[in-house]
């Protein structure tokens, strides 16, 4: 059996951090699997919120009084704590965007149609969550360009064997995921950026599952772009950020046009502001930045290094204990595997086993989870996903061990 990692954090006590895992779901106490798809919220972070509401509220860079000073001051503080978290040589290469799809949507429709041209190659995985998908489907529909795909081997990884005949000079982006939100996955980051920018190509990580899991610096990644949501790391929804290294983003046309971004307009035409303004028309989301901030000042007390070694004995725990149930099949067995296990149970579908598990007060996911190619890859419509965070348990997934055996003489 997979020993327990000492760590000098108290999980446990950590749990106490986060109001709503005191909820009762279906008469049970809330095992909250699903931080893939959302993280819950430490109460630092609704404090800071609610602060900013009851004592800063007001538009930022605009109004002259004081409490629009100290709101503009809170959300580029929050700007710099994000450029600092993620190595970023400046908080001028940090644009809040409403999360990882926003953030990819800018570059497709921005930074693509400047750069890319018909015949052009956009290297993608066939890992990929829609979001690093769709996009690109849609850049290339309108400037002539091709999609091209890194496959996936049955343990989960992605066939680097392959990369060397995908790899060619047509390649102008090579935009791919750090870690997959359905198989748990980790990909070498560095080293897949290393080798597209060795024949000049771009780079985008999508970083939404790693971000508020491992350490994470684009400097070491060594990455053109790369994208985020805030809300899968303890922060609201509504805000994340896509960074990009500052001379991209200057030579990148703006995105959407409004308040903010301009320095002057006339009935005719307009001129823009510097990055990372001329990316953020109209109001953004203030107490969203101000939350994301207070996030990663709450990750940071904890050190992502810690919760990295906690999501893998989770990861390894489960991964051990769910052999026990029959007729359950893990799907992805990456040897670097992070903190989501999908799998199938020949007698249930995905949905029924995920609403029995509710049952019990277990949150999981089931269905497609934004990876449909990738499913069909595997052969399935759906799966179930369980997904771990710093706030989950050994003793959580025992229960869940044990509910999914209940599952697998439900569904026999
Ligand atoms: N990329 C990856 C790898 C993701 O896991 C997700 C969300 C996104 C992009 C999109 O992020 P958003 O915040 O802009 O929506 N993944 C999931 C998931 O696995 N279940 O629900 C959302």
């Amino acid at each position: 059996m997979h020993k327990a990692v000492k760590s000098q954090v108290d999980w446990t006590a950590l749990r106490e951090d986060f109001p709503i895992l005191r909820e009762r779901v279906n008469g049970h106490p809330l095992i909250y699997f699903d931080s893939a798809a959302s993280s819950q919220k430490p109460a630092s972070v609704l404090d800071v919120v609610r602060n900013y509401y009851e004592h800063e509220n007001a538009n930022v860079h605009r109004g002259l009084h004081a409490l629009s000073a100290r709101a503009t001051e809170h959300y580029e503080k929050s700007r710099q704590r994000v450029a600092d978290f993620i190595g970023a040589k400046s908080a001028d290469e940090i644009i809040f965007t409403r999360g990882t799809t926003e953030s990819i949507n800018l570059v497709a429709q921005t930074w693509g149609p400047k750069f890319l041209r018909a015949g052009d190659v956009i290297l993608l995985t066939e890992m990929e969550h829609h979001s690093n998908l769709v996009p690109w489907q849609l850049l290339s529909e309108r400037i002539g360009a091709q999609l091209r795909f890194v496959p996936v081997r049955d343990d989960g990884t992605l066939a680097l064997e392959k990369f060397s005949s995908l790899l060619t000079p047509e390649v102008k982006l090579f935009a791919f995921t750090h870690v997959s939100n359905s198989l748990g996955t980790i990909n070498p980051v560095a080293e897949l950026c290393a080798k597209a920018k060795n024949i000049g190509a771009a780079t985008l990580v999508d970083a939404a599952q790693s971000i508020g899991h491992m350490p994470v610096n684009v400097q070491e990644i060594g990455c053109d772009f790369l994208a985020f949501s805030g809300h899968k790391m303890c922060a609201p929804t509504g805000i994340g950020a896509l960074y990009g290294r500052f001379d991209v983003l200057d030579a990148m046309p703006p995105y959407q046009g409004g308040g903010e971004m301009i320095v002057s307009v006339t009935l005719e035409k307009s001129t823009f502001k510097k990055p990372p303004q001329r990316f953020e028309a109209g109001t953004p989301s203030i107490a969203g930045a101000i939350g994301l901030g207070a996030a990663v000042d709450y990750l940071e007390g904890i050190g992502r290094g810690e919760i990295f070694k906690h999501d893998v004995d989770l990861t390894q725990y489960a991964l051990e204990r769910m052999k026990e149930v029959p007729g359950l099949r893990v799907l992805g067995t990456a040897k670097e595997h992070a903190g989501a296990i999908s799998f199938v149970m020949d007698a249930a579908h995905p949905h029924d086993l995920t609403t029995f598990a509710d049952r019990y007060g277990l949150a999981m996911r089931g269905g497609h989870h934004c990876n449909q190619p990738l499913m069909r890859r595997f052969g399935v419509t759906g799966s179930t996903r369980a997904s771990f965070y710093l706030y989950n348990t050994r003793e959580e997934i025992d229960r869940m061990v044990e509910i999914l055996q209940k599952a697998a003489n439900f569904f026999k």
